[in-house]
């Protein structure tokens, strides 16, 4: 009888949904003239040595990361047909380390009345069984209009979980009439309290951001909340939410259903208006289904970020073999559509990072996975080097095109740093890295590194320090400018920043940066200030791409320690014999 009644309330939404509008609009980029134009040449020129990449074509967001017996897991949005976003499947790849990757034949793609018209992105679960549940949006028309699906695997004790089957009673939530059937998706990992599951699903209200909940205790039947998790005024639509728990006491990444008094949560959300994400770190109130961002942080456009650079779509996941949480992020293209369509691919996933919170509690920390070091081959040091103002000194004999360096700088006061100007809190810090940039000179700083550049100076992207004295302590300023990265035209050059809030008593600061190609990712001052751009120089690449440490600041800065690494290349989506 109940079985009944739940039968029917679906059917009644089912109806719903058909019939309704439900505020459709348009929200992704469709390019009929190139979505579907096959790649036949791939060029090789920008094209990543050790980033995760699929052979040709487009991709997008990391989905559903996990791991299942011995082998990590990554499904990616991705487009069969061509190098420009469209015809949405989930590719599926599989590794032993996180570095090397085997592809397999896409997971997900559209077979369904309920995914007919694409498998957008989503999120795996591990129930208690040990066994993998993904949950993923459904669009069901030539509207984007959205629904929750979820597809189990065919063979669980494959531990390569080739074939995905779902289920007759999908989908397993409709947007109700109140929700933007178009602006509906990317269902989070579950986590349970007490017997209930929870997830949460991206949507907005107006231009308000909204993170909606779903409960449900049979993980089958989910049922919608009364009131969100959470939401915040004027942040537009938001995509790819992803909400976990962290410890107080450690760098251990926990499960994602793990609470109590030793935990904070992080609520992460991907913002479409802006195509950039930010971060609260606060309170889940486990018993009324709320969270509450810690006031001192700002819970908008100017939150914190995993990473100031590009990089979007981003989703953690607990990896138990290891006791670590870490991220995956997307980097898309930043050259033009008809620059990938000539490419044959866009888009890369970022060297996944572990993330923990930072003792202070105000912010995470980020570091690429240990396993990355595995690829480190020839390695060249430089020590106690002087940095005079004016100075750049080239570090010799690695690949610098495909190159992991990692330096700390040190300077003996920070007596020169020049005053932070009082308007320039108003401004982002990217708009102070843009007025200041490598080039004009500092008191204390700017100095750093010039990746990717040409042995003279026609390309690089400096990557640097500036340290500016406020009225109640000093200000680190991380900037990845790309203003100067390429002589190529049509290109997105922008400088990207953010301030790194460290401890300056020391008088250091470290800056690793992995170079590969056409992608630098910076880590400053041991993961507090992550960013990353994307670059396509056309004088400085393979053996004509140059590394060097520089300063422009009045005041002498010392490469304490320098450590340069060449990059080896990783198996990378090969297909695995079968
Ligand atoms: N990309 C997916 C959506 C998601 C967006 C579609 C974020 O599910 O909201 O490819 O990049």
């Amino acid at each position: 009888m109940a079985l009944l009644k739940f039968l029917s309330v679906l059917a009644l939404f089912a109806l719903l949904f058909v019939l309704s509008n439900n505020g459709v609009e348009a929200s992704h980029k469709i390019y009929p003239r190139y979505q579907s134009l096959s790649v036949d040449k791939v060029k090789q020129i920008h094209r990543t040595g050790y980033h995760f990449q699929p052979p040709k074509n487009w991709i997008n967001d990391p989905n559903a990361p996990l791991y299942y017996k011995g082998l990590y897991h990554l499904f990616y949005q991705y487009n069969p047909k061509g190098a420009v976003w469209g015809n949405i499947v989930w590719a599926h790849s599989v590794s032993k380390d996180l570095i090397n990757w085997e592809s397999l034949e896409p997971a997900i793609y559209p077979s369904k009345w309920f995914d007919n018209y694409g498998c957008w992105s989503g999120s795996a679960t591990i129930l208690p069984n040990g066994e993998p549940v993904i949950f993923y949006t459904g669009i069901v028309d030539e509207n984007n209009r959205q629904i929750q699906n979820y597809a189990v695997p065919a063979n669980s004790s494959d531990p390569y979980l080739r074939e995905w089957v779902k289920p007759d009673d999908n989908p397993i939530v409709y947007p109700d009439p109140s929700v933007n059937a178009s602006a509906f998706r990317d269902p989070t990992t579950a986590w349970r309290v007490d017997g209930h599951w929870k997830i949460l699903i991206g949507s907005k209200r107006r231009d308000r951001g909204v993170a909606y909940l779903y409960r449900s205790l049979d993980f089958k039947k989910w049922f919608k909340a009364k009131h969100p998790l959470h939401s915040v005024q004027g942040t537009g639509m938001w995509e790819c939410p992803d909400f976990f728990p962290v410890t107080l006491s450690g760098e251990e990444g926990l499960d994602t259903s793990v609470g109590g008094s030793n935990v904070r949560h992080v609520l992460k959300v991907s913002l479409d208006l802006t195509r950039y994400e930010y971060y609260t770190i606060g309170t889940y109130d486990e018993k009324k289904d709320r969270y509450y961002p810690d006031e001192a942080l700002v819970d908008g456009w100017a939150g914190l970020r995993y990473d100031y650079g590009n990089f979007y779509a981003s989703k953690t996941f607990f990896d138990p073999s290891t006791n670590r949480r870490i991220l995956w992020g997307w980097a898309n293209e930043s050259d033009s559509v008809r620059q990938d369509k000539n490419k044959g691919w866009a888009g890369i996933q970022l060297i996944p990072r572990r993330v923990w919170l930072d003792p202070s509690g105000k912010q995470l920390l980020q570091w690429p996975v240990a396993e990355l070091e595995k690829l480190r081959s020839h390695n060249v040091q430089l020590r106690n080097q002087k940095l005079y103002q004016g100075y750049h000194v080239e570090v010799k004999g690695i690949t610098a095109a495909q190159a992991d360096v990692d330096v700390t700088f040190s300077f003996p006061s920070l007596d020169k740093a020049e005053p932070f100007d009082p308007k320039w809190a108003k401004l982002d810090a990217l708009d102070v890295c843009a007025q200041k940039g490598s080039k004009a000179q500092g008191g204390l700083g700017p100095f750093g590194l010039l990746t990717l550049a040409s042995e003279k100076l026609e390309e690089f992207t400096p990557v640097f320090f500036r340290v500016f004295k406020a009225a109640d302590k000093h200000k680190v300023l991380l900037c990845s400018d790309a203003r100067s990265s390429s002589l190529g035209e049509g290109l997105y050059k922008p400088p990207f920043a953010g301030f790194v809030d460290v401890d300056l008593t020391d008088k250091k600061l470290t800056l690793r940066s992995l170079i590969d190609h056409s992608v630098v990712e910076s880590f400053g001052a041991g993961g507090r200030t992550v960013i990353t751009s994307r670059v396509y120089p056309i004088i400085a690449v393979f053996d004509k791409a140059h590394l060097f440490v520089f300063n422009n600041g009045r005041e002498t800065v010392t490469v304490e320690n320098l450590n340069a690494w060449s990059m080896k290349v990783p198996v990378m989506n090969v297909p695995v014999k079968s």
